[in-house]
């Protein structure tokens, strides 16, 4: 079992890390340790700590979900003194292993919520970063505001209970921090989000606004919000990619990662108590990220839903296998070129030509196997966030809306979770309930346009957007989505 004891002896061909993961300090504490965190944040800082001087900046990981699944992830890290294995795998095969230390410890915030607070309240812990995913911000997409609605957020309100949201924990940390004179930390986001910062700070000071006005005027005084951008493809492994990975490294590893080669972190640098030299470890500081994510939203992450929702419906089921059909691939260069590129905020001296060969080839790294449903999973959420300004924009100017009205009707459709082939699946849509899901059936077609996907031009009312969207479901029904595709005008890339 891969463990701190068996570092030494690494098999040939997997570096160890350059220091020793036993003697680093916890100065991050992270919510959500999903994969994309795993290969990114954790890696970046994984190289600080080989660096003199940056023991203090350990990373502590929490789960705020309860079950088995999550208990039996904890159980795996405490086994493997949270170590795990990270393949890198270029597009042309070359592949790179490395066992990550930067993530020391990990706490499963429903069975130890009082460690977990305390942690947050030690000075030690300058940042405390997440991935909890786009719709985990809990903002109202109509009125950008945090919603204190929901069940968890007025319970954490309540205050009767030791907390169970990332929010509670939070402004709970900051108020002990705050009574102690210890001073604040950065809240650092690592989602997929236009000013993530910006997003996290909306929700952090709106709940700490609802549970104290005095609290909440010393957070937006003292704590601070870098935006970021980050990118690093990172599939899912399930058993089966574990093993080939296990037996292409090596290791006894029960949490191995796989990510492309490429990777990039654009951050603000506004850090209130300090951070690890992460300029040395490929981190790019910039003192306005906006364009940053303009580009890699409206272009990647929006290009990645475009092709995963008619693909799936195809009956692919990788990023690759769809991008190697000439027709998806037409359809998605001309969604770019057409629809995105000319109406970009693209910073000085990014090519978004360059930028659009670029994920294009990224896609088509067969070494990902990059899984169509964990793209177009939660796609609620992701097409608020990933194609909303597209749309605004190419409804206020006019242009064609049939790309982005098949790719809306493609959602739709890949809601009902039957393929062309005829095969099932789950599409996943963690914040829509049965009703809702039912709307994606209902006989009128427009019904389902009430879903919260479309909330960020809801204000709009585009008759003809409507309009595009129904009969680009009707279409992919009578003729089949390749016919349907092939209309919207494709381009070669
Ligand atoms: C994907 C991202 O799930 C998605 O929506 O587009 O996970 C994507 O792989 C990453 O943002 C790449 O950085």
């Amino acid at each position: 079992m891969l463990n701190r004891t068996i570092l030494k002896t690494l098999p040939a061909g997997v570096s160890a890390p350059g220091y020793d993961p036993a003697t680093i300090r916890t100065g991050i504490v992270h919510f959500g340790v999903g994969n994309f965190f795993r290969a990114h944040e954790a890696f970046y800082v994984d190289r600080c700590l080989a660096l003199a001087g940056q023991q203090d900046w350990g990373i502590a990981g929490v789960g705020l979900t309860a079950g088995a699944r999550s208990e039996r992830k904890a159980s795996q890290f405490t086994e493997q003194d949270c170590l795990y294995s990270l393949t890198e795998a270029a597009p042309d095969g070359a592949r790179a292993v490395r066992v990550i230390g930067a993530l020391h410890a990990y706490l499963l915030a429903p069975a130890d919520p009082t460690a977990v607070l305390d942690l947050l309240a030690d000075p030690a812990v300058r940042i405390v970063s997440m991935t909890i995913t786009e719709g985990g911000y809990n903002i109202d997409e109509t009125t950008g505001a945090f919603r204190l609605d929901n069940a968890a957020v007025r319970a954490d309100l309540a205050g009767d209970a030791l907390p169970t949201t990332i929010f509670g924990f939070v402004v709970e940390a900051l108020a002990r921090r705050r009574a102690a004179g210890s001073g604040p930390f950065t809240v650092l986001s690592c989602d997929n989000l236009r000013h993530n910062g910006d997003v996290a700070r909306t929700a952090f000071l709106g709940f700490a606004q609802a549970r104290d006005p005095d609290l909440a005027a010393w957070i937006e005084a003292h704590v601070t919000f870098p935006n970021g951008m980050v990118d690093r493809i990172t599939p899912s492994v399930d058993d089966a990619i574990a093993r080939t990975l296990n037996a292409a490294s090596g290791l006894d590893d029960a949490l191995p990662l796989v990510a492309e080669d490429f990777t990039q972190w654009v951050v603000e640098d506004r850090f209130c108590a300090g951070r690890p030299a992460l300029e040395q470890a490929g981190v790019q500081f910039v003192a306005d990220v906006t364009g940053y994510e303009h580009v890699k939203v409206r272009m990647l992450n929006a290009s990645h839903i475009l092709l995963a929702f008619p693909g799936i419906l195809l009956g692919y089921r990788q990023v690759d296998e769809a991008l190697r059909d000439r027709d998806m691939a037409r359809f998605v260069n001309a969604y770019l070129e057409l629809d995105v590129i000319p109406r970009l905020d693209a910073p000085a001296g990014l090519d978004p030509q360059d930028y659009r060969r670029s994920i294009l080839r990224r896609f088509s790294n067969p070494a990902m196997a990059d899984q169509l449903l964990r793209i177009g999973g939660d796609g609620s959420s992701k097409i608020q966030v990933f194609w909303t300004e597209t749309v605004r924009r190419v409804l206020s100017d006019g242009g064609d809306l049939r790309r982005i009205a098949f790719g809306i009707a493609a959602y739709l459709e890949a809601l009902r979770g039957v393929d062309e082939t005829g095969e099932h699946y789950a599409p996943a849509e963690p914040t829509l309930d049965a009703a809702q899901l039912e709307l994606a059936d209902a006989e009128d077609l427009r019904a389902a346009l009430a879903l919260p996907a479309f909330d960020g031009w809801r204000d709009v009312r585009s008759v003809a957007l409507t309009d595009a969207i129904v009969a680009a479901r009707e279409a992919i029904r009578a003729i089949g989505v390749r016919a349907a595709l092939t209309e919207c005008g494709g381009l070669p890339g």
